[in-house]
Order: C-alpha cells, then structure tokens, then sequence
C-alpha cells in the first residue's frame, strides 16, 4: 500500500519531498515561506521560528497566518514550533522590529485570529519529532542560526538517519563578513555569529550541508528594479505581499544592504540549477574575536558550496512560485 502511494505521487508528476523549515523571522525569511508553500512537490512537515532576526512572537503569528492564508491544505504544516533557544549575540532591535509590522499586514488579518495552532513542543524538539515521523529522509532548510539543529542532534542523534541534507543561509568564505558589532574582527555573517558553536555542532555532524553564504547573496541585492518589478505585479496577492514586505527594509536605516539571502537558500533547497556550487572542505571558528568565521581548509569537512548565482532565472522562480498562489 505504501509502495502503491508512494508510485502514484510520483506518477503525479514528481516525486513529492518532505522538508522542515527553521527560519528567524525577518522579512526575507517570512518570504521564504511564502514561496516553500507553492513549491507544487514540496510537503512542508513543520515550521519552527527562532527568535533572533525577528522577534519571535509576531515572527511566529505571521507565519500562521501566511500558512492559513498561503498553504495548500494538502501539503501544508499543522503548526508553527517557537524555538526557546537563546543567542550568543542577539540581533539589532532595529532589524528585529520589522516581524511586528509583517504580522500586521492587512492581508494576513482580513479573516481574524490565526487558525493555524502554535506546536506544543519547542522548535528543536518539533524538529526531532516530525524528522523522526517521516515515512522518508527529510530536507532542512534553515534561514536563520542553527542552534535548534544543533540542540535537536543533542536530543536524539539518531536523526541524522532520516535527514537527506541541510541548506542553510549562513557563513562566509572569503572573510568579508557582514556583522558590525564591538568585538569582533568583521569576518563572519550574522547567522553563523548569533552562535558559532551550533555551526561548529552542524560541522561536526555527519549531515549533508549545502552552504549558502554571502559568497553568492552578495549577486542578489534588494534593488530599485527589483521592487518594481514585484509592485507591477501586485495584482498577484503572494506577489503584493512580497513586495509590501520588503518596502520594511532599507539600507540606510539599517546602514547595511539588504539582499535575498534566504530567498535564494530557499529556492536552491528545490531548484539547485538556479546556481552553481563546489565541493570544498570547510570549517568554522567557534570562540573569540572570529568566532561564526567560515573557511575553506583541507583538514575540514566536505560540504556543497553555493558559488554563482543565476539571478534571472532567480527572479523569475520567484514570480512563477508566488502566482501559484492565486488559486
Ligand atoms: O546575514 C543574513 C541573514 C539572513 O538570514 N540576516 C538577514 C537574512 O534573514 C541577518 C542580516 C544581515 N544584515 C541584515 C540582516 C539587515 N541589514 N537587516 C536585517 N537582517
Ligand atoms: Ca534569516
């Protein structure tokens, strides 16, 4: 019976993919799930949000009501996990404020209350269970740190078995980092930074890492153009969200440049052509003044890194997903 399934969802067209979503709430994050939940072959098992580039209170309301309002009701997630993990380095406030407006958006309000439940465990442990539970090797992807990963291997290191491979927004390769903090030499991204020793866990796991850093969405910036390519085609409502969702960031109040690094992890977790990628060995400093820096040696482990970017088809993806949505 299972087999007899199992043919005729990939005589549907595809084979189907089970995949769980960690992400931390920002704009670029709460997009990325916008866009897994129109992936026609990906069954979204889970959602857990932690409370690092977003607070994770509205982080975690908007993206039930993204699921209430955006998810296929076959293929969608029975819940949202909040993460109680805790920061090494928290965020700046100013970037984690956005989620509350996101949260707000009239078109994630119209209907009231949220329909789609908080989970009753915590991210990391929601984690082990639905990757325990999944009748087939589960896709991570995860947009924000990577404690919950990190503390999940800690709970039960057997998950490992069911995890196909991690992609995950986070590091750098060639040390120009993005993280503007007292103490610290400018080498890591944020991500990595919020808790260099969860890296360090991932690292040090036998899970299949698909690593996509600044070293590519650095080819992604948040343009002009790119904002009103999205606002021509606000009639789309995944379309008008998007484009309402990045009009809350810009560079000059966060002094820094916005690009759609989540977006493209993403989208290169179900679409890997839409970049190019080595495999490299690598390795992460966990303590001190470098502490989230990623870098390539001979005595680290392999991992797939994400190394050109095909920002047309890219934008174009991103257009294709999101009108799905209009039915
Ligand atoms: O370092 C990139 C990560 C991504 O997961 N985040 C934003 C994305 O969600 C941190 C970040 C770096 N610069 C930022 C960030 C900025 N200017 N505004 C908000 N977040
Ligand atoms: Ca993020």
């Amino acid at each position: 019976m299972k087999t007899l399934y199992h043919f005729s969802k990939i005589l549907g067209g595809f084979a189907m993919q089970n995949v769980y979503f960690n992400h931390d709430g920002n704009v670029d994050d709460l997009v990325s799930l916008l866009l897994l939940l129109q992936m026609p072959n990906v069954n979204l098992l889970g959602v857990g949000v932690i409370d690092a580039d977003g607070y994770v209170d509205p982080a975690s309301s908007a993206s039930r009501k993204i699921v209430d309002r955006f998810g296929h009701p076959d293929r969608k997630p029975a819940a949202i996990a909040k993460s109680n993990s805790r920061a090494a380095h928290q965020f700046p406030k100013e970037w984690r404020l956005s989620a509350f407006s996101f949260d707000d958006f009239p078109i994630l309000n119209e209907h009231g209350q949220p329909e789609t439940p908080l989970a009753q465990l915590p991210a990391h442990l929601d984690m082990v269970e639905k990757i325990n539970q999944s009748d087939q090797k589960v896709k991570l992807v995860m947009t924000g740190p990577l404690t919950d990963l990190a503390r999940a291997l800690q709970a039960d290191p057997t998950i490992v078995n069911n995890i196909d491979a991690l992609y995950w927004m986070g590091g750098a390769m060639n040390s120009q980092g993005n993280v503007a903090e007292p103490g610290q030499d400018g080498t890591m991204e944020w991500n990595a930074y919020w808790d260099a020793e969860a890296v360090k866990t991932v690292w040090d796991s036998p899970i299949n890492i698909t690593m996509v850093g600044l070293d590519s969405t650095d080819q992604v910036p948040l343009t002009r153009e790119l904002r009103s390519r999205w606002a021509r085609q606000r009639k789309h409502p995944a379309l008008d969200l998007i484009g309402q969702g990045y009009s809350l960031v810009h560079s000059f109040e966060a002094n820094s440049t916005y690009y759609l690094w989540d977006v493209l992890t993403t989208l290169v977790s179900n679409y890997p052509d839409l970049v190019d990628s080595i495999n490299v060995k690598s390795d992460v400093i966990s303590t001190g003044a470098a502490q989230g820096r990623t870098f390539i040696t001979d005595q680290g482990r392999d991992i797939t890194f994400v190394t050109n970017v095909h920002a047309e088809q890219f934008f174009d993806k991103i257009d294709e997903l999101a009108k799905l949505a209009d039915h």
